[in-house]
Formats: C-alpha cells, sequence, structure tokens
C-alpha cells in the first residue's frame, strides 16, 4: 500500500529534520510530502536536502505563503497522481506526535477518514493555556452543532484519506483556506456519506518554532462554518420542498 504523509511548512527549520526522520523510520514505509511557502528561514532548502538524501521524500515549492489549505491540495493531487493509497496531513511542530501514523492508517481500513483526536476518552490537550484550549474546543462545538458534523474532533488536522474519497470531492470547488479548510474538507465527506474514524491523541503545544495562527484566521473559520450553514439549509429547504411537490 502507498501511504503518503503530506506536512504543509511555513517556517519550521527546527522541527523539520527530527519529524521527517522520525516518519521514515515508522514500520509502514510511508513517503514524505513537504508543502513549503517559500519560509523565510529556510525550511525549503531543509526540505530538498531531505529529499536528496531520501527518494521517499519529495518537495512542493510554492512562491509565497499561500495557506494551509491550498498546501493540503497541492500535496494530495501529487500523491493521487502517483497512486497513493492514504493520505496522512499533519503539522510539522510535533504537536501532531508521528508515532499514531500507523494506528490512523491501519483504521482506515474500515473508515474513509481517520482523525487523531483530541476530544474523545483518552485523547486530549498538553501545554496549552485556558484561553488556547477554550477557544478550539469552543470553535470545535460551534462546527458541530451549526454543520451537524458527526466527528467528535472536526478541527484536526492530523488526519488519514483514502484514495478515493480525495478523487470524489471536487478539491478545487473548496473555498476555505487556512485553518477552515480542515472544517469544510469534513463537511463534504460526511455530505457524501463518508465514514468517520478517531484514534484518541494527546496534542503538545508546539515545543519550537512560532505559531501562524491569527486572530483573522479565526473570524475567517466562524465565516466558513456560517457559509457552509447556509449552505446545509438551502440543500435542506430544497429536500423539503421537492418532497411537498412529489405528495
Ligand atoms: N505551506 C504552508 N504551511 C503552513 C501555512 N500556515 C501554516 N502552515 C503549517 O501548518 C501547520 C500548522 O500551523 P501552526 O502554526 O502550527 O498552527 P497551529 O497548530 O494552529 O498553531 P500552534 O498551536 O500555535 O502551533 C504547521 O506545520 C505550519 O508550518 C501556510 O500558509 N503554508
Ligand atoms: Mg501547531
Amino acid at each position: 500500500m502507498d501511504i503518503r504523509v503530506i506536512i504543509p511548512t511555513y517556517n519550521e527549520k527546527e522541527n523539520l529534520t527530527d519529524l521527517v526522520t522520525q516518519i521514515l523510520a515508522l514500520p509502514i514505509n510511508a513517503q514524505v510530502i513537504i508543502v513549503d511557502d517559500h519560509s523565510p528561514d529556510g525550511t525549503g532548502e531543509i526540505a530538498d536536502s531531505l529529499a536528496a538524501q531520501e527518494p521517499r521524500v519529495s518537495v512542493i515549492h510554492r512562491d509565497g505563503k499561500l495557506g494551509l489549505g491550498t498546501a493540503y491540495i497541492a500535496g494530495f493531487k501529487k500523491g493521487l497522481s502517483e497512486g497513493s493509497d492514504r493520505l496522512i496531513t499533519m503539522d510539522a511542530d510535533f504537536s501532531h506526535d508521528p508515532s499514531y501514523i500507523p494506528a490512523l492508517v491501519a483504521l482506515a481500513d474500515s473508515y474513509h477518514i481517520t482523525i487523531g483526536s483530541r476530544y474523545i476518552p483518552q485523547g486530549g490537550v498538553v501545554n496549552w493555556e485556558w484561553q488556547r484550549r477554550f477557544l478550539s474546543w469552543s470553535a470545535n462545538h460551534f462546527a458541530r452543532t451549526v454543520l451537524g458534523l458527526k466527528a467528535q474532533d472536526c478541527t484536526a488536522g492530523f488526519r488519514c484519506y483514502r484514495r478515493e474519497v480525495l478523487l470524489s470531492i471536487e478539491l478545487d470547488q473548496i473555498f476555505s483556506n487556512g485553518y477552515s479548510f480542515l472544517v469544510e474538507m469534513l463537511f463534504k465527506c460526511q455530505r457524501q456519506g463518508y465514514t468517520v474514524g478517531e484514534i484518541p491523541i494527546i496534542f503538545a503545544n508546539r515545543q519550537r518554532g512560532e505559531s501562524k495562527i491569527s486572530q483573522q484566521e479565526i473570524y475567517k473559520a466562524m465565516s466558513t462554518v456560517m457559509r457552509l450553514a447556509v449552505s446545509r439549509l438551502v440543500s435542506h429547504l430544497t429536500r423539503v420542498f421537492k418532497n411537498r411537490r412529489l405528495f
């Protein structure tokens, strides 16, 4: 089975080498696709040198900071075009411990999408101040309630998608970028009837490098949830009116 781990990077020079080394050492023969957005700290050059040493590593370079969502899409397209069966997404900052990857992949035999989840029993977050915990918890609850999402952790970026899921979703029709991309992907997957499985993970706050999340990202994520909620309401009303006409 062809397994690819997609790692979007922006200024992750302190983390990338260790992370890729740990992924390559896993007993599942995974390949790695790094998507770097011309990081000013030289992460792109580190990625190139990793790729030069190891054929299982490849790099997509983009011209500037184009956002997390389009970085995932670029990685998905490359993985799919090269025949990948399982495509994993994760952060570069060790918040997502690579040792969970084999369990995520194994569960993908039973579910179309699997998520490394903070919000199921045995899952959790360490080293986050209460404001960040509250923000994450409420964003997740907001998305679940307003959109009717069934997954317990809808904003988690640590996921494994089966090939057929990504082939059937029109990736270029996903309008959100940044962090709201994760919610929109899950919304589309659930709408198509795909099943979602979760494994508990302990999410650790980043130890090295800087966060890229901004106030603006948070507002964007909220507006994405509202846009998707409107589209959900419109399809619900369309169904109701169609049924009325039939009977
Ligand atoms: N290619 C690319 N990667 C990005 C971009 N923005 C963020 N990333 C990467 O996406 C991952 C998640 O970003 P983080 O800054 O860790 O965001 P976060 O996990 O919400 O925030 P922290 O908890 O503070 O770390 C990391 O691997 C980043 O390097 C972007 O615009 N382009
Ligand atoms: Mg992070």
